[in-house]
Formats: structure tokens, C-alpha cells, sequence
């Protein structure tokens, strides 16, 4: 099977996380939708990546799905809770942390790609208290605990490394570390896991 993605992309990380998590072998296939000749489009049309696309030619997406895909399917400990109040609550962290990405995008896409901007100062002050409040949450939530939910690592922990993973690579001038000592300590265990170090976002812009 093959995943489309970019090495930077952090819901392709999501993705790339959850296949190494449960040992699914996959390639992962560099395609920028920005790019005209991506063939992402003809796979998700909603021209987004992460795609998986299955042996059979059936492709899944979003990260979400293509996460519940790989749990259901691969081998090891489960990232989704089957008690339906545990995986209502780890889906809540998963929406805080792709809620926090979303905003990390929206914040800085403009000036990383160098386009001009049309949005104002306010709604960059919106989209920093989402980032802001998102982030006191968690750290509030996960408190001495090395994950977020219960004491195994699975897709709320996905979710929130790759928000703060996509922190480092977008937002770098922002001192996430200095202001949440908390989440500091948890990323510092997080990111040593083979599948985050494996999945680390280039450094370059
Ligand atoms: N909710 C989607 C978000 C995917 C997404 O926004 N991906 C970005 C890359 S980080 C993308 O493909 N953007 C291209 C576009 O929107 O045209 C998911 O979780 O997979």
C-alpha cells in the first residue's frame, strides 16, 4: 500500500505514526498537492494529503480515518480505546490536537510560503489563542503522566505530537517549550519514539 504525503505535512505524520505504530508496511510516496502533476486529486478530491491508497486501488482519507484504518487492521497494543466513553474521549484529544494544527497552518502559512496576506491582526491574535489555549489544555490534562490518555501511548498522543512536532517545523520564533514546561517533559519522551523519529519533519522550510 502506499501513502501519499510531504516529509513536513503533520496529518501525514498522523498517518505515518499510526501504519509504523501497528507495523503496517507501506511506501511513502512525496506528492505536494500544490504541485500540478500531483496525482493526489485523482485519489482524494478534496486534493489533500494524507491518502492511503490500498493494494485493491480503494483510497482513505483523512488522517483520522486512515488512523482507525491502521488500528483496525494492523497488529499490537490499540490506539482507539473499544469502550465507547474511552474513545470518546481520546477522539477529544485527537480534535485538540489537530484543532491546535489546523490553527499552527493557518497562522503562519502566509508568510512560509511567502504569500501576501490578506487576514488581520485580530484574526492572527485568534488563531494564537486557539494555539494558546489548546496547548494549556493539554498540558493541564496530561499533568505528570508520560500520555495523554490513560497510561498507554495511542492516537491522543499522535495527535498531539504532531501538533507539537508541526510547532517546531512552522512556528519556530514560538517558545512552546519555555511556556509549557508540562508539555516539554512529555514531548521529550514522546519524540524519542521510533515512530516519531522516524517521522520527523525536515527542518527547512
Ligand atoms: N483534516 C485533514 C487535513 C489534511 C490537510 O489539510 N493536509 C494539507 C497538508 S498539511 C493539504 O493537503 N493541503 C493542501 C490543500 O488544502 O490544498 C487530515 O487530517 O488529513
Amino acid at each position: 500500500m502506499k501513502l501519499f504525503g510531504t516529509p513536513g505535512s503533520p496529518y501525514a505524520r498522523k498517518a505515518r505514526i499510526a501504519l509504523t505504530e501497528k507495523k503496517i508496511a507501506f511506501e511513502f510516496v512525496v506528492d505536494r498537492p500544490s504541485n500540478p502533476d500531483s496525482q493526489v486529486p485523482r485519489y482524494n478530491p478534496l486534493g489533500k494529503v494524507p491518502v492511503l491508497l490500498l493494494d485493491d486501488g480503494k483510497a482513505i482519507y483523512d488522517s483520522a480515518v486512515i488512523v482507525e484504518y491502521a488500528d483496525v487492521t494492523g497488529s499490537g497494543p490499540k490506539l482507539i480505546p473499544e469502550n465507547f466513553t474511552d474513545r470518546i474521549e481520546v477522539r477529544r484529544w485527537e480534535a485538540l490536537g489537530d484543532g491546535i494544527t489546523d490553527a499552527i497552518v493557518s497562522l503562519t502559512h502566509d508568510a512560509r510560503y511567502g504569500e501576501a496576506s490578506c487576514e488581520t491582526a485580530a484574526w492572527y491574535l485568534k488563531q494564537l489563542k486557539k494555539i494558546e489555549r489548546g496547548l494549556a489544555a493539554a498540558e493541564r490534562d496530561i499533568g505528570a503522566r508520560a500520555c495523554c490518555f490513560g497510561s498507554a501511548f495511542g492516537l491522543a498522543d499522535i495527535a498531539i505530537g504532531a501538533a507539537l512536532g508541526y510547532l517546531d517545523r512552522a512556528y519556530t520564533e514560538y517558545n512552546w517549550r519555555g511556556k509549557y514546561p508540562g508539555l516539554k517533559r512529555y514531548a521529550e519522551i514522546l519524540f524519542a519514539r521510533e515512530s516519531f523519529r522516524a517521522s520527523a519533519p525536515p527542518t527547512d522550510k
